[in-house]
């Protein structure tokens, strides 16, 4: 016997999800994640007997459930699951997969399509922020086709704006968490920065890598990921982030000096893996950096002077290792302070399948769902 469970795949920017209702799943946090192991066929490097895709970046999972603030129309929980472990994770916001859910909400009663663009305030749960998506509703229907592009995704597709409100410093307490500019971990310069996203941004060049190898050469390199990961270990305690063995954060990232006319160029461990082009809360997140006075981007990031003014209003192209990545930034700087004013940047989203997926009933049978509110 097995266990349906409603569920619609999307494609959120460069990730995949399954997003749920939070009703259709079981209550306890416990037996949801084995539930979400067993469906995404998780740990299994080929995730064969599931529906995840066998890569942190279509192994994830959206929530979402009535507000629960006042100023949000929905609440997003996002869960990692690891594909060769038997971990799922909500240590993480997922800026990729949030692109997915402004359409989902519209497409299940959450918010009315307002006119041509309709505007959807989601509360992040992971980091307790808030972001708004604008999502294209010509008629008063989710139109998912369109012309805009994205890097790392095959064509065109309709347009997702988001704008985040207040993720500097959601997870680690600040938005510079350790308090400097730079510090030096194993004799390595990093910049520990959370914009959205805790990341250790390091120079390529320290590590002994160029900043331009292709993500498989990068995994190829066990000594540098070995490098890598001891910095991430020793780091994660000073950006309050705790012990962060089995956790998804901080992201690490390489960047070099940018070569396709970009403001940086950028190679992300996420943090095990490389990423194939970059998070989007990673993107936001090194963005900032780009624009610190002092960090570890000085001199090599190509930005304009004009970001030590106080007031820093720029669009930062970050370049992956698929294409280009753009973040609007809104930064206030003075000789004391920074502050994020605002964060923004676009995305596509496709809704991919709609129907149910199934675990075996031995894992769950059904039972324990919260009342199904009236969405
Ligand atoms: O940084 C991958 C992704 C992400 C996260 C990861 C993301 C973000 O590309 O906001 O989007 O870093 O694990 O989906």
């Amino acid at each position: 016997m097995q266990t349906a469970i409603p569920a619609t795949l999307m494609r959120g920017g460069t990730s995949r999800g399954v997003f749920f209702h939070a009703s259709d799943l079981p209550v306890g946090v416990d037996l949801r994640n084995q539930v979400l192991l067993a469906l995404m066929g998780s740990p299994d490097l080929r995730q064969i007997d599931g529906v995840g895709g066998a890569h942190p970046l279509t192994s994830k999972v959206a929530v979402l459930s009535p507000p629960t603030r006042s100023d949000a129309d929905i609440d997003y929980l996002f869960l990692q699951v690891s594909v060769d472990k038997a971990q799922v994770s909500d240590g993480q916001n997922c800026g990729n997969i949030l692109a997915g859910v402004g359409p989902w909400a519209i497409e299940n009663g959450y918010v009315a399509a307002t006119g041509d663009t309709t505007a959807i305030r989601i509360h992040m749960c992971n980091s307790n922020s808030m972001v708004v998506a604008t999502v294209n509703t010509p008629n008063g229907v989710v139109d998912y086709t369109g012309e805009a592009r994205i890097d790392g995704v095959p064509g065109t597709a309709a347009p997702v704006s988001l704008e985040f409100l207040d993720v500097a410093g959601a997870t680690c307490g600040a938005l510079l968490p350790t308090g400097n500019a730079v510090d030096v971990v194993d004799g390595i310069d990093v910049t520990c920065i959370d914009n959205g996203m805790p990341v250790v941004v390091m120079r390529a060049a320290d590590l002994g890598k160029s900043g331009y190898e292709t993500p498989a050469e990068l995994e190829a390199d066990a000594a540098l990921k070995e490098r890598v990961e001891a910095i991430r270990l020793a780091v994660a305690k000073r950006m309050n982030l705790g012990v962060v063995s089995d956790k998804t954060v901080p992201k690490m990232c390489l960047i070099a000096a940018p070569v396709a006319g970009g403001s940086v160029c950028t190679r992300s461990f996420i943090p095990q893996r490389v990423h194939d082009a970059i998070g989007v809360l990673a993107a936001v997140s090194v963005a900032t950096v780009c624009l610190l006075p002092g960090s570890v981007a000085a001199g090599i990031a190509n930005v304009a002077s004009s970001a030590t003014n106080s007031d820093t209003s720029m669009s930062i192209q970050v370049e992956h290792p698929s294409g280009f990545f753009t973040v609007s930034l809104s930064m206030e700087t003075t000789k004391d302070t920074i502050r994020v004013r605002r964060s923004a940047l676009l995305r596509t989203a496709r809704k991919l399948f709609r129907g149910e997926v199934y675990v075996p009933s031995h894992v769950w049978d059904g039972e324990n769902r919260e009342i199904h509110h009236d969405h």
